[in-house]
């Protein structure tokens, strides 16, 4: 893809800037910029983010907020354009965004250390506990029931009633797999139903290649991805965490003998998590700390399912049956999680 023209002069990105994809989010297009300085260009997905401004808006609520409470905090905030816009629309109705490239550092996907584990959910609370006290009511979803495991399981449903039947036999095992899992919507139903939970603003995407580690010391600098950051509750963040690095391999492993529960990781997920979070949690929140996981594992691989069996319509796939493969690692991965915790 190339990079609209009203796009570079926008930005004042000269003609010699040079443009690499970088990242591997399954959503928009994002490239790496070198220019006379280094940023990061991103096109969003407006068939997925239906409503770009809502993302803006939020992020500058925060960002306002983060300045005035916790100036010493480092929140990525997208450049403005010569005439002062955070996102810039294309001729083909499609907004772009620049960020400056946060140096020095680097994004894993999958974990080789528990003190990274630590470091990444301390990384994560912290956005949280600094969030404390940001009035939601201010924030606009920016996509409707995102974390909502009901309705994602019902989409499920639907997806399978109008699938096709090769594509149904293909997925036959997960399906089951996916159906067996039931009894955590009734879990989340309940959970969400008692009000137990604070709603809070979570980032909602907090797997493990959306924060950036120094390459140094490998502490946490700053999370990135901040589409999705709305009210939500912690399980959403936690969860997420859980989900992408208690596991040896990605999300993406198709050799599913190599999913396992590494417990150092899940302990030092929780620990750093708490590390920021325990003064600003409910003794009722921490009794929901062992779902985190296994909700948000579920509720991944009941996207993936959906969307393979409905022709592969929203996640970026590089081969036909991604989507499946996906799902049966997440399945497996929830298996082992609900052994362990
Ligand atoms: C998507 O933006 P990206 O690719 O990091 C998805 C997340 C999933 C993730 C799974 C807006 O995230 O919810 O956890 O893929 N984001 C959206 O890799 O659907
Ligand atoms: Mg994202």
């Amino acid at each position: 893809m190339s990079i609209p023209a009203s796009i570079l002069s926008a930005f004042n990105l000269s003609d010699q800037a040079v443009f690499n994809p970088i990242g591997s989010g399954h959503i928009h297009q994002t490239f790496l910029v070198e220019d006379k300085k280094k940023y990061v260009l991103q096109r969003i997905n407006i068939n997925v983010f239906t409503d770009p401004e809502a993302i803006a808006t939020n992020n500058r609520i925060a960002a306002d907020f983060l300045t005035v409470h916790h100036p010493e905090y480092l929140f990525l905030t997208a450049l403005r354009d010569k005439n002062g816009n955070e996102l810039v629309y294309a001729e083909d109705g499609f907004p772009w965004r620049l960020y400056p490239l946060i140096e020095n550092t680097l994004t894993v996907d999958v974990l080789t250390s528990s003190q990274e584990a630590y470091e990444a959910a301390v990384g994560f609370a912290r956005l949280a506990k600094n969030l404390n006290d940001v009035d939601c009511k201010l924030f606009k979803p920016t996509l409707d029931r995102f974390q909502d495991l009901g309705w994602r399981y019902k989409q499920f449903e639907d997806a399978l009633a109008h699938a096709r039947p090769e594509i149904v036999a293909l997925a036959e095992e997960q399906i089951n797999q996916a159906k067996f899992f039931h009894f955590l919507v009734e879990e989340y139903n309940s959970l969400i139903a008692s009000r137990s939970l604070k709603e809070r603003i979570t980032h909602n995407d907090t797997k493990i290649n959306n924060i950036l580690f120094d390459k140094n010391t490998k502490k946490a600098v700053c999370v990135i991805d901040l589409d999705t950051l709305m009210p939500g509750y912690f399980i959403y963040d936690l969860g997420d965490m859980v989900r992408t690095c208690v596991s040896p391999v990605s999300e993406e492993e198709k050799d599913i003998t190599k999913i396992a529960f590494r417990k150092e990781m899940y302990d030092a997920i929780i620990e750093g998590y708490l590390s920021e979070m325990n003064n600003y949690m409910s003794a009722e929140e921490k009794k929901a700390i062992p779902f985190a996981g296994k909700m948000m594992t579920y509720i991944m691989a009941l996207r993936f399912l959906a969307d393979f069996l409905r022709g592969n319509t929203y996640y970026h796939i590089t081969y036909p049956d991604q989507n499946l493969v996906r799902a049966r690692n997440q399945l497996t991965f929830l298996a082992i999680l609900c052994k362990h915790t």
